[in-house]
């Protein structure tokens, strides 16, 4: 990503005019770069504005995610040293599998359309171009196998807070690895990982979040998006969702690292929606009756069932 679309997205502003004589000096550049890069920020979506005698302002962000405006948030964040950002790939998850042995650090890969976007059990995930943000975060802590169940727990956490901030919305957490909205599914995550001697070597985290409304999701009845939910397309804004989500993976993740869950215990079960409901649980095969009853310290959901025996489930998919 070029420094010099970053340096003079910094400079732009919302409120005043820059001239390009301005940005030049500032940034030590001739005025025939600043007006190339300008056209390459138009052509990524921003609406920059150019009166004579007065110089640039920035009238409106992408309705859509930039490119720079990530990478200017990779570069302030603690937790991800690089992304990668795709128009156009197979699947996310695909590409940072690939890239693992490129590098040691934590990075993310980012999508704006995804031709063979999988969720678990390698059903598909629709990804449509531009009306979802597909992700998939790599991390790389050094800890036991055994805490991913845990690692689900606080980052679904992360996604549900982002969302309501960014949106004003209230979303709600279906255990294992759905977000929720007004009882439709805005979001799916799933979590793989590579380890040696039950040590985690990597944590490959693929997100899916529907934003903008898409003809291909009214096959699936269960899916909706923002712009379903809140009516318009107006008030969304991808580049300051993705500064919340930033900031909430980091939080959690350190927390993930730090503290156990009986630290966000009592936050999670408040947005979990499957409490105090008949639980339709379909486990390796098998599906059974039940109502949730507690979820445990290492993220093990506990269920009453029908025969009244109570069951400790890892993984599974639930029909409320
Ligand atoms: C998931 O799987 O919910 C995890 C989805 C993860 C997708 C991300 S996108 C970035 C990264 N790259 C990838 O290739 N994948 C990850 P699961 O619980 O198995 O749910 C899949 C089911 O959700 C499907 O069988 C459909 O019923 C439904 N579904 C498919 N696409 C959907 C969508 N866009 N919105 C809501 N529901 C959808």
């Amino acid at each position: 990503m070029s420094n010099l679309k970053k340096e003079i997205l910094s400079l732009l502003d919302r409120e005043q005019f820059i001239s390009g004589q301005n940005i030049a000096d500032t940034l030590g550049v001739s005025r025939t770069a600043i007006w190339k890069t300008i056209q390459s920020l138009k052509e990524e979506g921003y609406s920059i504005e150019s009166v004579t005698s007065k110089g640039y302002h920035l009238k409106n962000p992408p309705k859509y995610l930039s490119p720079t405006a990530l990478s200017v948030l990779i570069g302030q964040s603690g937790l991800f040293s690089n992304v990668e950002y795709f128009t156009t790939t197979p699947s996310t998850q695909k590409e940072a599998f690939r890239m693992l042995s490129e590098t040691k650090d934590s990075f993310m890969v980012v999508a704006e359309e995804q031709t063979q976007g999988r969720g678990r059990f390698d059903r598909h995930w629709d990804s449509p171009g531009k009306t979802g943000i597909y992700i998939s975060l790599v991390l790389r802590p050094n800890i036991p196998i055994t805490e991913i169940i845990r690692f689900n727990l606080f980052i679904s956490l992360a996604i549900s807070k982002s969302l309501d901030e960014a949106f004003g919305v209230d979303t709600g957490i279906k255990w294992p690895n759905d977000i929720y909205l007004d009882d439709k599914k805005i979001c799916g995550f799933l979590t793989e990982v590579v380890s040696e001697s039950g040590v985690i070597n990597a944590i490959i985290c693929g997100i899916g979040i529907n934003i903008f409304k898409d003809d291909s999701r009214l096959k699936i009845p269960t899916a909706t998006s923002i712009e379903d939910i809140i009516g318009s397309s107006e008030k969304i804004d991808v580049d300051s969702f993705m500064e919340r989500f930033l900031d909430n993976i980091e939080i959690y993740y350190n927390r993930f690292l730090n503290e156990p869950f009986s630290l966000i215990r009592e936050d999670w079960k408040e947005k979990s929606i499957i409490f105090g409901k008949e639980l339709r649980i379909t486990e390796t095969g098998s599906m059974f009756m039940a109502r949730a009853l507690d979820i445990n310290e290492d993220g093990f959901l506990e269920v009453l069932d029908e025969e009244g025996n109570i069951r400790k489930i890892i993984s599974a998919d639930i029909e409320l």
